[in-house]
Protein backbone atom coordinates (compact mmCIF):
# COMPACT_ATOMS: atom_id res chain seq x y z
CA UNK A 1 0.00 0.00 0.00
CA UNK A 2 2.95 2.44 0.83
CA UNK A 3 3.96 1.80 -2.88
CA UNK A 4 0.89 2.91 -4.42
CA UNK A 5 1.26 6.65 -4.01
CA UNK A 6 5.08 7.28 -4.36
CA UNK A 7 4.56 5.40 -8.16
CA UNK A 8 1.85 7.66 -9.39
CA UNK A 9 3.92 10.57 -7.94
CA UNK A 10 6.59 9.43 -10.04
CA UNK A 11 4.42 8.60 -13.22
CA UNK A 12 3.20 12.28 -13.10
CA UNK A 13 6.72 14.00 -12.23
CA UNK A 14 7.54 12.07 -15.95
CA UNK A 15 4.76 12.67 -17.99
CA UNK A 16 5.07 16.68 -17.02
CA UNK A 17 8.60 16.21 -18.14
CA UNK A 18 8.71 14.59 -21.26
CA UNK A 19 6.68 14.16 -24.56
CA UNK A 20 4.69 11.06 -23.84
CA UNK A 21 5.45 9.05 -27.41
CA UNK A 22 7.49 6.67 -26.14
CA UNK A 23 10.94 7.96 -28.22
CA UNK A 24 13.96 8.95 -27.99
CA UNK A 25 14.81 7.57 -24.77
CA UNK A 26 18.57 7.80 -25.40
CA UNK A 27 19.53 10.65 -28.22
CA UNK A 28 18.88 9.32 -31.81
CA UNK A 29 21.47 8.39 -33.72
CA UNK A 30 21.37 8.29 -37.91
CA UNK A 31 22.38 10.32 -41.19
CA UNK A 32 20.95 13.26 -42.60
CA UNK A 33 22.19 14.59 -46.20
CA UNK A 34 22.49 18.32 -45.19
CA UNK A 35 25.71 18.83 -44.58
CA UNK A 36 27.31 16.66 -47.61
CA UNK A 37 24.75 17.23 -49.88
CA UNK A 38 22.54 20.72 -49.11
CA UNK A 39 20.11 21.49 -51.57
CA UNK A 40 21.99 20.11 -54.37
CA UNK A 41 18.97 19.11 -57.39
CA UNK A 42 20.81 19.21 -60.16
CA UNK A 43 20.56 15.00 -61.21
CA UNK A 44 21.13 15.40 -64.27
CA UNK A 45 24.64 17.01 -63.94
CA UNK A 46 25.30 15.02 -60.17
CA UNK A 47 23.46 12.22 -60.14
CA UNK A 48 25.29 10.30 -57.03
CA UNK A 49 25.20 13.69 -54.80
CA UNK A 50 21.67 15.08 -55.64
CA UNK A 51 19.03 14.92 -53.25
CA UNK A 52 17.21 11.75 -53.92
CA UNK A 53 15.96 8.61 -53.75
CA UNK A 54 18.48 7.05 -55.38
CA UNK A 55 20.93 8.51 -52.53
CA UNK A 56 18.74 7.47 -49.61
CA UNK A 57 18.57 3.71 -50.63
CA UNK A 58 22.14 4.38 -50.77
CA UNK A 59 22.99 5.71 -47.57
CA UNK A 60 20.02 3.57 -46.36
CA UNK A 61 22.10 0.51 -47.73
CA UNK A 62 25.30 1.34 -46.11
CA UNK A 63 23.80 1.93 -42.48
CA UNK A 64 22.36 -1.69 -42.83
CA UNK A 65 25.71 -2.61 -44.37
CA UNK A 66 28.77 -1.51 -42.72
CA UNK A 67 27.57 -2.07 -38.98
CA UNK A 68 26.32 1.24 -38.46
CA UNK A 69 23.17 0.02 -37.86
CA UNK A 70 24.06 -2.45 -34.77
CA UNK A 71 25.95 0.41 -33.02
CA UNK A 72 22.65 2.36 -32.70
CA UNK A 73 22.87 4.38 -36.32
CA UNK A 74 18.91 3.51 -37.34
CA UNK A 75 17.50 6.54 -38.53
CA UNK A 76 17.89 8.08 -42.27
CA UNK A 77 16.55 11.18 -42.56
CA UNK A 78 15.42 13.52 -45.42
CA UNK A 79 16.34 17.10 -44.81
CA UNK A 80 14.95 20.18 -47.35
CA UNK A 81 14.84 20.17 -51.28
CA UNK A 82 12.86 16.89 -51.21
CA UNK A 83 9.18 18.13 -52.14
CA UNK A 84 7.80 19.28 -55.43
CA UNK A 85 7.42 22.96 -55.76
CA UNK A 86 3.51 23.00 -55.18
CA UNK A 87 1.57 20.19 -53.19
CA UNK A 88 -0.79 18.09 -54.96
CA UNK A 89 -4.05 18.78 -56.11
CA UNK A 90 -6.14 17.50 -52.37
CA UNK A 91 -3.40 20.19 -50.95
CA UNK A 92 -1.28 17.34 -49.51
CA UNK A 93 2.87 17.75 -49.86
CA UNK A 94 4.82 15.93 -52.56
CA UNK A 95 8.40 14.53 -53.64
CA UNK A 96 9.43 16.01 -56.51
CA UNK A 97 8.74 13.22 -59.05
CA UNK A 98 12.18 13.45 -61.15
CA UNK A 99 14.42 12.78 -58.17
CA UNK A 100 11.35 10.62 -56.09
CA UNK A 101 9.82 8.58 -58.80
CA UNK A 102 8.86 6.12 -56.57
CA UNK A 103 7.57 8.36 -54.15
CA UNK A 104 8.19 8.85 -50.47
CA UNK A 105 6.11 5.73 -49.18
CA UNK A 106 8.02 3.06 -51.30
CA UNK A 107 11.23 5.39 -49.64
CA UNK A 108 10.29 4.97 -46.39
CA UNK A 109 9.30 1.02 -46.74
CA UNK A 110 12.70 0.51 -48.43
CA UNK A 111 14.14 1.97 -45.38
CA UNK A 112 12.26 -0.09 -43.04
CA UNK A 113 12.89 -3.09 -44.92
CA UNK A 114 16.82 -2.78 -44.08
CA UNK A 115 15.37 -2.79 -40.30
CA UNK A 116 16.26 0.97 -40.26
CA UNK A 117 13.94 4.55 -39.47
CA UNK A 118 12.79 6.99 -41.60
CA UNK A 119 12.60 10.80 -40.64
CA UNK A 120 11.38 14.10 -43.42
CA UNK A 121 12.01 17.31 -43.13
CA UNK A 122 9.20 20.12 -42.90
CA UNK A 123 9.04 23.62 -42.38
CA UNK A 124 6.41 25.78 -40.38
CA UNK A 125 6.33 28.54 -42.69
CA UNK A 126 5.10 29.77 -45.84
CA UNK A 127 8.20 28.08 -47.50
CA UNK A 128 10.62 26.05 -46.36
CA UNK A 129 14.50 27.57 -45.94
CA UNK A 130 14.89 26.67 -49.41
CA UNK A 131 11.85 27.42 -51.11
CA UNK A 132 9.61 24.53 -51.13
CA UNK A 133 6.07 24.68 -49.88
CA UNK A 134 6.15 24.95 -45.88
CA UNK A 135 3.75 23.46 -43.49
CA UNK A 136 1.47 26.26 -42.31
CA UNK A 137 -0.78 26.32 -39.24
CA UNK A 138 -3.73 25.77 -41.80
CA UNK A 139 -1.85 22.79 -43.51
CA UNK A 140 -0.13 21.18 -39.93
CA UNK A 141 -2.98 18.25 -39.63
CA UNK A 142 -2.93 17.36 -43.28
CA UNK A 143 0.58 17.00 -43.23
CA UNK A 144 0.92 15.04 -39.86
CA UNK A 145 -2.03 12.96 -41.47
CA UNK A 146 0.30 12.30 -45.11
CA UNK A 147 3.79 11.71 -42.74
CA UNK A 148 2.31 9.07 -40.81
CA UNK A 149 0.51 7.36 -44.08
CA UNK A 150 3.66 7.52 -45.49
CA UNK A 151 5.39 5.20 -42.73
CA UNK A 152 7.30 8.31 -41.54
CA UNK A 153 9.17 7.88 -37.92
CA UNK A 154 10.74 11.10 -37.28
CA UNK A 155 9.89 14.56 -38.47
CA UNK A 156 12.31 18.04 -38.46
CA UNK A 157 10.15 20.97 -38.38
CA UNK A 158 12.43 23.92 -39.33
CA UNK A 159 11.01 27.19 -38.85
CA UNK A 160 11.79 29.75 -41.43
CA UNK A 161 9.13 32.13 -43.17
CA UNK A 162 6.93 32.38 -40.07
CA UNK A 163 6.75 35.19 -37.07
CA UNK A 164 7.11 34.27 -33.76
CA UNK A 165 3.48 34.08 -32.70
CA UNK A 166 2.85 31.29 -35.90
CA UNK A 167 6.02 29.03 -34.16
CA UNK A 168 4.18 29.56 -31.10
CA UNK A 169 1.24 28.37 -32.37
CA UNK A 170 1.79 26.04 -34.64
CA UNK A 171 4.46 23.77 -32.97
CA UNK A 172 2.34 22.69 -30.39
CA UNK A 173 -0.22 22.28 -32.82
CA UNK A 174 2.37 20.02 -35.01
CA UNK A 175 2.96 17.67 -31.34
CA UNK A 176 -1.41 17.46 -31.08
CA UNK A 177 -1.32 16.36 -34.35
CA UNK A 178 1.14 14.35 -35.03
CA UNK A 179 0.12 12.09 -31.62
CA UNK A 180 -3.56 12.08 -33.45
CA UNK A 181 -2.26 10.32 -36.36
CA UNK A 182 -1.73 7.61 -33.88
CA UNK A 183 1.58 6.81 -35.19
CA UNK A 184 4.77 7.47 -32.99
CA UNK A 185 6.56 10.10 -35.05
CA UNK A 186 9.67 11.63 -33.49
CA UNK A 187 9.34 15.46 -33.12
CA UNK A 188 12.37 17.73 -33.58
CA UNK A 189 11.65 21.30 -33.39
CA UNK A 190 13.82 23.87 -34.58
CA UNK A 191 12.03 26.76 -32.91
CA UNK A 192 14.52 27.68 -30.00
CA UNK A 193 17.17 28.20 -33.18
CA UNK A 194 15.08 30.82 -34.11
CA UNK A 195 13.98 32.92 -30.79
CA UNK A 196 17.81 32.71 -29.93
CA UNK A 197 17.77 29.36 -27.41
CA UNK A 198 17.21 31.13 -24.34
CA UNK A 199 14.85 32.45 -22.05
CA UNK A 200 12.60 34.27 -21.83
CA UNK A 201 11.73 33.98 -25.40
CA UNK A 202 12.46 30.18 -25.12
CA UNK A 203 10.48 27.99 -22.64
CA UNK A 204 12.30 24.75 -22.18
CA UNK A 205 9.51 23.48 -20.25
CA UNK A 206 7.37 22.95 -23.08
CA UNK A 207 9.78 22.20 -25.19
CA UNK A 208 10.33 19.09 -22.62
CA UNK A 209 6.44 18.70 -22.94
CA UNK A 210 5.94 18.77 -27.07
CA UNK A 211 9.30 17.47 -28.38
CA UNK A 212 10.97 14.84 -28.52
CA UNK A 213 14.52 17.12 -29.33
CA UNK A 214 15.28 20.67 -30.88
CA UNK A 215 17.83 22.78 -32.30
CA UNK A 216 18.93 25.76 -29.40
CA UNK A 217 21.24 27.55 -31.65
CA UNK A 218 22.71 28.32 -35.08
CA UNK A 219 23.13 25.68 -38.34
CA UNK A 220 26.47 24.05 -37.78
CA UNK A 221 29.24 24.75 -40.62
CA UNK A 222 32.15 22.76 -41.80
CA UNK A 223 34.93 24.81 -39.87
CA UNK A 224 36.80 24.63 -36.13
CA UNK A 225 35.27 27.87 -35.85
CA UNK A 226 31.66 26.73 -36.26
CA UNK A 227 32.45 23.35 -33.31
CA UNK A 228 34.51 25.31 -31.08
CA UNK A 229 31.81 28.28 -30.99
CA UNK A 230 28.65 25.97 -30.09
CA UNK A 231 30.97 24.53 -27.17
CA UNK A 232 30.86 27.57 -25.99
CA UNK A 233 27.99 28.41 -26.20
CA UNK A 234 26.47 25.31 -24.73
CA UNK A 235 28.67 25.60 -21.84
CA UNK A 236 27.85 29.55 -21.18
CA UNK A 237 24.24 29.07 -21.04
CA UNK A 238 24.33 25.64 -19.47
CA UNK A 239 22.10 26.08 -16.52
CA UNK A 240 19.82 26.83 -18.63
CA UNK A 241 20.06 24.04 -21.17
CA UNK A 242 21.25 21.37 -19.10
CA UNK A 243 18.42 20.65 -16.77
CA UNK A 244 16.21 21.26 -19.97
CA UNK A 245 17.46 17.93 -21.73
CA UNK A 246 16.71 14.05 -20.23
CA UNK A 247 15.52 10.91 -22.11
CA UNK A 248 13.04 12.07 -24.53
CA UNK A 249 13.96 15.03 -25.18
CA UNK A 250 16.94 16.44 -26.18
CA UNK A 251 18.91 19.01 -27.25
CA UNK A 252 19.92 19.24 -30.48
CA UNK A 253 23.98 20.98 -31.33
CA UNK A 254 23.49 19.65 -35.24
CA UNK A 255 25.03 17.39 -37.44
CA UNK A 256 28.09 15.27 -37.17
CA UNK A 257 31.23 17.03 -39.33
CA UNK A 258 33.59 13.65 -39.74
CA UNK A 259 33.96 12.63 -42.90
CA UNK A 260 33.86 15.84 -44.21
CA UNK A 261 36.59 18.31 -45.24
CA UNK A 262 36.38 21.25 -42.82
CA UNK A 263 38.31 19.79 -39.36
CA UNK A 264 40.85 18.29 -38.74
CA UNK A 265 41.43 14.69 -37.26
CA UNK A 266 41.40 15.95 -34.04
CA UNK A 267 39.00 18.32 -34.44
CA UNK A 268 36.59 16.01 -35.12
CA UNK A 269 37.39 13.62 -32.46
CA UNK A 270 36.36 17.16 -30.12
CA UNK A 271 33.35 17.41 -32.07
CA UNK A 272 31.98 13.80 -31.13
CA UNK A 273 33.35 13.77 -27.59
CA UNK A 274 31.45 16.89 -26.62
CA UNK A 275 28.50 15.75 -28.29
CA UNK A 276 28.70 12.80 -26.16
CA UNK A 277 29.17 14.87 -23.15
CA UNK A 278 26.16 16.39 -24.15
CA UNK A 279 24.32 13.46 -24.36
CA UNK A 280 23.54 14.71 -28.19
CA UNK A 281 22.05 13.38 -31.41
CA UNK A 282 24.41 11.46 -33.13
CA UNK A 283 23.35 12.33 -37.20
CA UNK A 284 25.84 12.12 -39.46
CA UNK A 285 26.19 13.67 -42.73
CA UNK A 286 28.72 12.64 -44.60
CA UNK A 287 29.23 10.24 -47.73
CA UNK A 288 29.16 6.78 -46.23
CA UNK A 289 30.07 5.18 -49.18
CA UNK A 290 33.86 6.98 -50.05
CA UNK A 291 34.46 7.58 -45.80
CA UNK A 292 37.90 7.34 -44.76
CA UNK A 293 38.95 3.85 -42.09
CA UNK A 294 39.89 6.80 -39.83
CA UNK A 295 36.86 8.87 -39.51
CA UNK A 296 34.85 5.26 -39.59
CA UNK A 297 36.73 4.64 -36.65
CA UNK A 298 35.94 7.42 -34.87
CA UNK A 299 32.10 7.46 -35.66
CA UNK A 300 32.25 3.74 -34.66
CA UNK A 301 33.80 4.25 -31.59
CA UNK A 302 31.51 1.88 -29.25
CA UNK A 303 32.38 3.29 -25.91
CA UNK A 304 31.90 7.11 -26.84
CA UNK A 305 28.49 5.39 -28.56
CA UNK A 306 27.90 3.68 -24.98
CA UNK A 307 28.13 7.47 -23.35
CA UNK A 308 26.43 9.23 -25.74
CA UNK A 309 23.49 6.59 -25.39
CA UNK A 310 23.82 6.53 -21.41
CA UNK A 311 20.22 5.33 -20.01
CA UNK A 312 20.66 8.12 -16.99
CA UNK A 313 20.22 10.59 -19.56
CA UNK A 314 21.86 13.27 -18.24
CA UNK A 315 23.74 15.63 -19.76
CA UNK A 316 27.18 16.86 -18.80
CA UNK A 317 28.88 19.95 -17.55
CA UNK A 318 32.19 22.42 -18.09
CA UNK A 319 32.92 22.18 -14.70
CA UNK A 320 36.50 24.28 -15.21
CA UNK A 321 38.14 26.52 -17.48
CA UNK A 322 41.99 27.04 -17.34
CA UNK A 323 43.60 29.56 -19.96
CA UNK A 324 42.55 27.42 -23.26
CA UNK A 325 41.91 24.12 -21.39
CA UNK A 326 38.17 23.32 -20.50
CA UNK A 327 37.01 20.25 -18.41
CA UNK A 328 33.34 18.78 -18.96
CA UNK A 329 32.16 15.74 -17.01
CA UNK A 330 29.04 13.77 -17.43
CA UNK A 331 27.52 11.65 -14.71
CA UNK A 332 26.55 7.80 -16.00
CA UNK A 333 24.76 5.02 -14.82
CA UNK A 334 26.19 2.63 -12.00
CA UNK A 335 28.30 5.81 -10.77
CA UNK A 336 30.52 5.62 -14.20
CA UNK A 337 31.89 9.27 -15.67
CA UNK A 338 32.71 10.57 -19.20
CA UNK A 339 35.40 13.20 -18.44
CA UNK A 340 36.40 15.72 -21.65
CA UNK A 341 39.79 18.18 -21.15
CA UNK A 342 39.13 20.50 -24.02
CA UNK A 343 42.23 22.34 -25.32
CA UNK A 344 40.93 25.39 -27.60
CA UNK A 345 44.52 26.90 -28.15
CA UNK A 346 46.04 26.73 -31.99
CA UNK A 347 49.33 27.32 -30.35
CA UNK A 348 50.94 23.97 -31.97
CA UNK A 349 51.99 22.22 -28.23
CA UNK A 350 50.58 19.50 -26.69
CA UNK A 351 49.17 21.17 -23.23
CA UNK A 352 49.79 19.30 -19.93
CA UNK A 353 47.17 19.14 -17.55
CA UNK A 354 47.06 17.66 -14.15
CA UNK A 355 44.20 16.59 -12.18
CA UNK A 356 43.01 13.73 -10.00
CA UNK A 357 39.54 12.16 -9.31
CA UNK A 358 39.12 14.03 -6.30
CA UNK A 359 39.87 17.42 -8.17
CA UNK A 360 37.06 16.51 -11.05
CA UNK A 361 34.49 15.77 -8.08
CA UNK A 362 35.14 12.04 -8.57
CA UNK A 363 34.94 10.78 -4.65
CA UNK A 364 31.78 8.24 -4.63
CA UNK A 365 33.79 5.13 -4.81
CA UNK A 366 36.77 4.92 -1.97
CA UNK A 367 38.57 2.22 -3.70
CA UNK A 368 39.42 4.54 -7.22
CA UNK A 369 38.58 4.09 -10.70
CA UNK A 370 39.51 2.18 -13.87
CA UNK A 371 40.67 4.57 -16.76
CA UNK A 372 40.13 4.34 -20.17
CA UNK A 373 40.89 6.40 -23.01
CA UNK A 374 37.57 6.36 -25.52
CA UNK A 375 39.65 7.77 -28.28
CA UNK A 376 42.82 5.92 -28.20
CA UNK A 377 40.27 2.70 -27.63
CA UNK A 378 42.74 1.63 -24.45
CA UNK A 379 42.71 0.93 -20.60
CA UNK A 380 45.15 3.35 -18.82
CA UNK A 381 44.92 1.40 -15.33
CA UNK A 382 43.25 2.18 -12.30
CA UNK A 383 43.78 4.88 -9.97
CA UNK A 384 43.08 6.32 -6.44
CA UNK A 385 41.04 9.05 -5.88
CA UNK A 386 44.24 11.42 -4.65
CA UNK A 387 46.57 9.98 -7.33
CA UNK A 388 47.92 12.78 -9.74
CA UNK A 389 46.53 12.43 -13.36
CA UNK A 390 48.46 13.85 -15.89
CA UNK A 391 47.36 13.92 -19.74
CA UNK A 392 48.59 15.98 -22.81
CA UNK A 393 46.11 17.21 -24.95
CA UNK A 394 46.73 18.25 -28.55
CA UNK A 395 45.96 21.92 -29.88
CA UNK A 396 42.41 22.11 -30.91
CA UNK A 397 42.47 18.09 -29.70
CA UNK A 398 40.64 16.51 -26.39
CA UNK A 399 41.50 13.91 -24.24
CA UNK A 400 37.88 11.64 -23.55
CA UNK A 401 38.26 9.33 -20.43
CA UNK A 402 35.37 6.96 -19.25
CA UNK A 403 35.93 5.87 -15.44
CA UNK A 404 34.46 3.22 -13.83
CA UNK A 405 34.16 2.23 -10.22
CA UNK A 406 36.16 -0.46 -8.11
CA UNK A 407 33.57 -0.49 -6.03
C1 LIG B 1 -0.60 10.40 -27.64
O1 LIG B 1 -0.66 10.96 -26.34
C2 LIG B 1 -1.14 10.06 -25.36
C3 LIG B 1 -1.36 10.82 -24.06
O2 LIG B 1 -0.29 11.64 -23.76
C4 LIG B 1 -0.18 8.92 -25.22
O3 LIG B 1 -0.62 8.00 -24.26
C5 LIG B 1 -0.04 8.23 -26.57
O4 LIG B 1 0.91 7.19 -26.51
C6 LIG B 1 0.35 9.23 -27.65
N1 LIG B 1 0.34 8.56 -28.94
C7 LIG B 1 1.25 8.76 -29.89
C8 LIG B 1 1.08 8.01 -31.14
O5 LIG B 1 2.19 9.53 -29.75
C1 LIG C 1 11.99 18.59 -59.56
O1 LIG C 1 13.36 18.89 -59.38
C2 LIG C 1 13.99 19.35 -60.57
C3 LIG C 1 15.45 19.51 -60.25
O2 LIG C 1 16.03 18.26 -60.04
C4 LIG C 1 13.35 20.64 -61.02
O3 LIG C 1 13.96 21.06 -62.23
C5 LIG C 1 11.87 20.42 -61.24
O4 LIG C 1 11.26 21.65 -61.52
C6 LIG C 1 11.23 19.82 -60.01
N1 LIG C 1 9.87 19.44 -60.35
C7 LIG C 1 8.83 19.76 -59.62
C8 LIG C 1 7.52 19.31 -60.12
O5 LIG C 1 8.91 20.35 -58.56
C1 LIG D 1 3.17 34.19 -44.82
O1 LIG D 1 2.12 34.39 -45.76
C2 LIG D 1 1.04 35.13 -45.21
C3 LIG D 1 -0.10 35.09 -46.22
O2 LIG D 1 0.36 35.47 -47.50
C4 LIG D 1 1.52 36.54 -44.91
O3 LIG D 1 0.48 37.30 -44.34
C5 LIG D 1 2.66 36.46 -43.90
O4 LIG D 1 3.20 37.74 -43.68
C6 LIG D 1 3.74 35.53 -44.39
N1 LIG D 1 4.69 35.35 -43.31
C7 LIG D 1 6.03 35.37 -43.47
C8 LIG D 1 6.87 35.34 -42.23
O5 LIG D 1 6.56 35.44 -44.55
C1 LIG E 1 6.47 27.46 -19.66
O1 LIG E 1 5.64 26.40 -20.06
C2 LIG E 1 5.06 25.70 -18.97
C3 LIG E 1 4.38 24.47 -19.53
O2 LIG E 1 3.50 24.79 -20.54
C4 LIG E 1 4.13 26.62 -18.23
O3 LIG E 1 3.54 25.94 -17.14
C5 LIG E 1 4.92 27.82 -17.71
O4 LIG E 1 4.07 28.75 -17.12
C6 LIG E 1 5.69 28.48 -18.85
N1 LIG E 1 6.62 29.44 -18.28
C7 LIG E 1 6.66 30.70 -18.64
C8 LIG E 1 7.68 31.56 -17.99
O5 LIG E 1 5.90 31.14 -19.50
C1 LIG F 1 38.01 29.05 -28.34
O1 LIG F 1 38.61 30.27 -28.58
C2 LIG F 1 37.99 31.03 -29.59
C3 LIG F 1 38.85 32.25 -29.86
O2 LIG F 1 39.05 32.96 -28.69
C4 LIG F 1 36.59 31.35 -29.17
O3 LIG F 1 35.91 32.08 -30.19
C5 LIG F 1 35.83 30.05 -28.93
O4 LIG F 1 34.54 30.33 -28.47
C6 LIG F 1 36.58 29.21 -27.92
N1 LIG F 1 35.94 27.91 -27.86
C7 LIG F 1 35.62 27.31 -26.76
C8 LIG F 1 35.05 25.96 -26.84
O5 LIG F 1 35.76 27.82 -25.68
C1 LIG G 1 42.39 13.20 -0.66
O1 LIG G 1 42.94 14.43 -0.25
C2 LIG G 1 42.04 15.25 0.48
C3 LIG G 1 42.67 16.61 0.73
O2 LIG G 1 44.05 16.52 0.66
C4 LIG G 1 41.62 14.55 1.75
O3 LIG G 1 40.66 15.33 2.44
C5 LIG G 1 40.99 13.21 1.39
O4 LIG G 1 40.68 12.49 2.55
C6 LIG G 1 41.93 12.39 0.51
N1 LIG G 1 41.20 11.22 0.03
C7 LIG G 1 41.74 10.02 0.00
C8 LIG G 1 40.85 8.91 -0.51
O5 LIG G 1 42.88 9.78 0.34
C1 LIG H 1 37.79 28.42 -23.62
C2 LIG H 1 39.00 29.22 -23.68
O1 LIG H 1 39.78 29.16 -22.80
N1 LIG H 1 39.16 29.97 -24.74
C3 LIG H 1 40.35 30.78 -24.93
C4 LIG H 1 41.08 30.24 -26.12
O2 LIG H 1 42.18 31.01 -26.44
C5 LIG H 1 41.82 32.33 -26.76
C6 LIG H 1 43.04 33.04 -27.27
O3 LIG H 1 44.18 32.61 -26.57
C7 LIG H 1 41.19 32.99 -25.55
O4 LIG H 1 40.81 34.31 -25.87
C8 LIG H 1 39.96 32.19 -25.16
O5 LIG H 1 39.37 32.70 -23.98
Amino acid sequence: MMLLPLMLIFTLVSESSSLDNGLLKTPPMGWVPWESFRCNTDCQHDPDDCISERLIKTMADRLAKDGWKELGYEYVNLDDCWAANERDSLGRLQANASRFPSGIKALADYVHSKGLKFGIYSDLGNRTCEGYPGTTLDTIETDAKTFAEWGVDMLKLDGCYSSSADKAAGYPKMSVALNKTGRPIAYSCSWPAYEGGLPPKVNYTLLGQICNMWRNFGDIEDSWGSVSHIIAWYGDHQDTLQPAAGPGRWSDPDMLLTGNLGLSFEQAKVQLALWAILAAPLFMSCNLQTLSAEARGLLQNPLLIYIDQDRLGVPGRRIAKSGPLEVWKRPLVDDQYGVAVLNNSTDGLPRPFTTSLELLGISHCKAGYQIYSVLDRTFEGSQGLNATITLKVAPTGVVFLFLRPLC
